[in-house]
């Protein structure tokens, strides 16, 4: 039996949910508004582009696309100067365990991802030989919770949608793998993703007897 694990990378392969936090909460203070990890949480998975917005949305500012841009530029500059520095100490606890089992089973391992800077981070983190196919926030047009990503991904390797399971630690990707007919499992808090069809707090909770299930179902 062979099925597609796609995993979403930014709050699951590596903690760098708390860097786009950082660099947004500076955005944010320096436009006057308050920006907590209560607001940042609606951020996860979604694109920078969308981010901005619902910043904005919430400081009630109307801004020019000439202003949006510098924004967004000065954040990603931001953001890019703290992954400049991550090396594989950074892969969160269980991944390499979990990666491992499955390319030993001769599983398909697809990463989808929003961030446009997803290569680099696989790259300095050591792991994209692990990938099978990779879709990222450079190839889709519509973002989670559309659920393009995961069905790209589906597509570059010839699985059927109901053959994958995606790890998701976003409200927004957990609804675009529901969307896309994927098992959803869900990486994080209960109460915030409930609408997966599991949730762990983290990798080290996924034991390979439900890995094993996962691939005979
Ligand atoms: P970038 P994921 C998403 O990555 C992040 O969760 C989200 O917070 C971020 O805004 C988005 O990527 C875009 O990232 O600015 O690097 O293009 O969780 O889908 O891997
Ligand atoms: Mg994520």
């Amino acid at each position: 039996n062979t099925k597609t694990f796609i995993f979403d990378l930014d709050g699951v392969i590596v903690d760098t949910a708390r860097y786009h936090f950082l660099a947004w909460q500076r955005l944010a203070s320096q436009l006057g508004i308050e920006f907590t990890p209560e607001h940042n949480e609606q951020l996860k998975g979604v694109s920078r582009v969308r981010s901005l917005d619902l910043i904005l949305e919430l400081g009630n500012i109307e801004a020019s696309q000439e202003d949006k841009n510098k924004w967004l530029v000065q954040k990603n500059t931001e953001y890019l100067s703290y992954i400049e520095e991550i090396d594989q100490s950074e892969i969160l606890p269980g991944i390499l365990t979990v990666l491992n089992y499955l390319k030993e089973h001769k599983q398909n391992i697809v990463l989808g991802s929003a961030s446009k800077n997803a290569r680099p981070i696989l790259e300095k983190t050591s792991i994209i030989h692990y990938f099978d196919a990779i879709v990222d926030g450079n190839d889709v047009t519509n973002a989670k919770p559309d659920p393009e990503v995961f069905l790209q991904g589906a597509k570059k390797i010839n699985a059927t949608p109901t053959n994958c399971i995606v790890f998701e630690d976003s409200v927004a990707g957990i609804q675009a793998a529901n969307s896309a007919n994927m098992i959803s499992i869900g990486v994080g808090e209960k109460e915030v993703l409930y609408e997966a069809q599991f949730v762990f707090p983290d990798f080290t909770h996924i034991d390979t007897t439900f890995l094993e299930n996962l691939v005979k179902k």
